[in-house]
């Protein structure tokens, strides 16, 4: 990997944090290897059936890490890792960390578009799959990936591997391996973005495990932390939120849930004791409906951490009454910068604001259009930078030059306000994109995807707002003259294949409506007049297809 792969932060910087001992020089391989030297038999996974003490864990990264540089996978080769919540995730990203691979960490909702994009753009070795999830062969995506991108060399299969490499065929003997360089990439998250395609996260052994640590010490993990993943593990806020790997940090128990539905989770909080659990305001919602009725015996829960999308007061104020245990809110982006109310606040700041940054290393900014800095009240665009936020993404110098100032503030694209006693409340976003149930979709994306369609003139997404996901999308389009007097039934039918099948679009960023209209209205500019865009999408009747 080179400077041109991920911008750096300056010199000084560097000294000052390791000064400060945020970033300690340590490796994610190396961090686990602590744990499990502490904690040697106490259980860190349970999955299903499965127990896996931290012992066990840590020689498991071992042996694969063997396998993996058997396959001649070397230090800073690319692997997409798309695994659901299942043990062997932990597996298979600590034995890239013990070898300097770094993950790409795809959720289990991607398809080809995705999957085909971060092979690409990460320039991928290898790509790890479960064998069948939720329903869906993964096989079928790999063959697609495999003939998309040529420098494809490995599909590792979780389960039946077909014609492809078992992961249980990797576990080799355990090899001295060199320490990989603590300040190198450890792995590559994903952005929600707004442009057309997806951007790639360069997060390091040193910031992230930083943010690990300052995590567990605002959300107080310890030993007795029972933490169960219910959101996709590869997400930033389950998997470093303090998430899971705060749990293994702190020598705590992380539980995997394969599917958030309320009824398996209540149970399964029930039977293992979970103390801390982290949702998305969709999921919260669909809990807090549920446990109206069945009342589930949640005793042991300590802590319910809600972030991702915005939470409504109300919904908030429903927690510790159904829930039996307090609410944190979390602000947080894959990016860097993470808010916490902390555990201690007044109700009134944990029930009405998204916290306050969780390092004194955090700086922030609140500015408007010219970008200067707003008041204390105001609401304006929310710039960060700090030891965890990242200075660029992965490989894409242009957009870096839009989305980083030149003294490295991440402008993030989230409209909030600072209130007096130092906390941050978010009131809108700048920035294209929909969050639907807290899964981010770039309307560019798919506004591309949409014109791909041999009927479409133009085409334009925007968010509306859903009781239940937050904000769902609805995607306008303008048709081209010979398909304007055709039934739009059909019509839309066409274009929502045409995403699924044609390009490969994951479900969540298929619109949820399609509207068809004979001009987009348009800016000064000639832009496309989105807000006006979001109005007429309040006022149009729901469209049955
Ligand atoms: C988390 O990370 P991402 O990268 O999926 O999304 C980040 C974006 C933020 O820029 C903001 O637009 C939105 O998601 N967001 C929230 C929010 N938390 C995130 N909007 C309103 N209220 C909140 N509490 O979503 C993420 C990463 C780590 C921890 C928590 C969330």
């Amino acid at each position: 990997m080179t400077d041109a792969d991920f911008t750096p932060w300056p010199d000084n910087l560097v000294k000052e944090y390791r000064e400060r001992g945020w970033w300690q020089r340590q490796t994610l391989g190396a961090f686990l290897r602590a744990s499990a030297l502490r904690y040697a038999t106490r259980i860190a996974v349970v999955c299903g059936e499965r127990r896996w003490a931290y012992q066990e864990l840590d020689e498991h990264a071992d042996r694969l890490a063997a396998g993996f540089a058997a396959l001649d996978l070397q230090a800073g080769a690319r692997i997409v890792v798309q695994l659901p919540n299942i043990a062997e995730f932990f597996a298979v990203c600590f034995a890239c960390f013990r070898l300097g691979l770094v993950p790409v960490l795809a959720l289990p909702g991607h398809r080809r578009a995705e999957i085909a994009a971060f092979c690409q753009i990460a320039e991928a070795s290898a790509y790890i799959i479960p064998d069948c999830h939720d329903g869906y062969d993964y096989r079928t995506l790999a063959r697609e990936a495999m003939a998309l991108v040529p420098g494809l060399r490995h599909v590792i299969v979780v389960g039946s591997a077909e014609e492809f490499i078992a992961l249980q065929a990797l576990y080799l003997t355990p090899q001295a391996l060199p320490e990989p360089d603590p300040g190198a990439i450890a792995l590559l998250q994903l952005s929600g973005g707004s442009t057309g395609t997806p951007k790639l996260i360069p997060r390091t052994h040193d910031d992230y495990l930083y943010s690990v640590r300052a995590s567990v010490e605002v959300c107080q993990f310890d030993t007795a932390t029972t933490y169960l993943a219910a959101l996709p593990v590869a997400h930033n806020f389950p998997l470093s939120s303090p998430g899971t790997l705060g749990t293994l940090y702190a020598g705590g128990r992380i539980v995997l849930l394969t599917r958030p539905e309320p009824d398996a989770a209540f149970s399964l909080i029930a039977n293992e004791r979970v103390s801390h659990i982290a949702l998305v305001p969709s999921l919260l919602l669909a809990w807090l409906e549920r446990a109206t009725s069945l009342r589930p015996a949640l005793d042991s829960l300590r802590l319910v951490q809600i972030g991702g999308a915005s939470l409504a007061a109300d919904v908030a104020a429903r927690v510790r009454p159904l829930l039996g245990c307090p609410l944190q809110q979390v602000f947080g982006m894959a990016e860097g910068l993470i808010n916490y109310t902390r555990l201690d606040d007044h109700p009134d700041v944990i029930l009405e604001t998204q916290g306050r940054p969780m390092s004194v290393g955090d700086e922030i900014r609140i500015v408007d259009h010219d970008e200067q800095d707003v008041t204390d009240g105001q609401t304006g665009h929310l710039l960060t930078r700090g030891p965890y936020t990242i200075r660029g993404y992965w490989r894409a110098d242009a957009h870096n030059h839009q989305v980083f100032s030149a003294d490295g503030f991440y402008r993030t694209g989230d409209l909030v306000r600072r209130r007096s006693d130092g906390n941050l409340q978010v009131m809108g976003r700048a920035k294209d994109q929909i969050n639907r149930a807290g899964e981010k979709i770039a309307a560019a994306e798919v506004e591309r995807h949409l014109l791909s369609h041999p009927r479409v003139r133009n085409a334009a997404l925007v968010a509306i707002p859903d009781e239940r996901l937050g904000e769902r999308s609805c995607a306008f389009v303008e048709l081209n003259a010979a398909a304007a007097n055709e039934a739009s039934a059909p019509i839309v039918l066409s274009l929502k294949l045409h995403l699924r099948d044609h390009c490969g679009l994951a479900a969540h960023k298929i619109p949820d409506r399609i509207e068809f209209i004979d001009h987009l209205p348009l800016t000064a500019p000639g832009k496309i007049a989105k807000p006006q865009l979001r109005k007429l999408a309040l006022t149009l009747t729901r469209n049955p297809t």
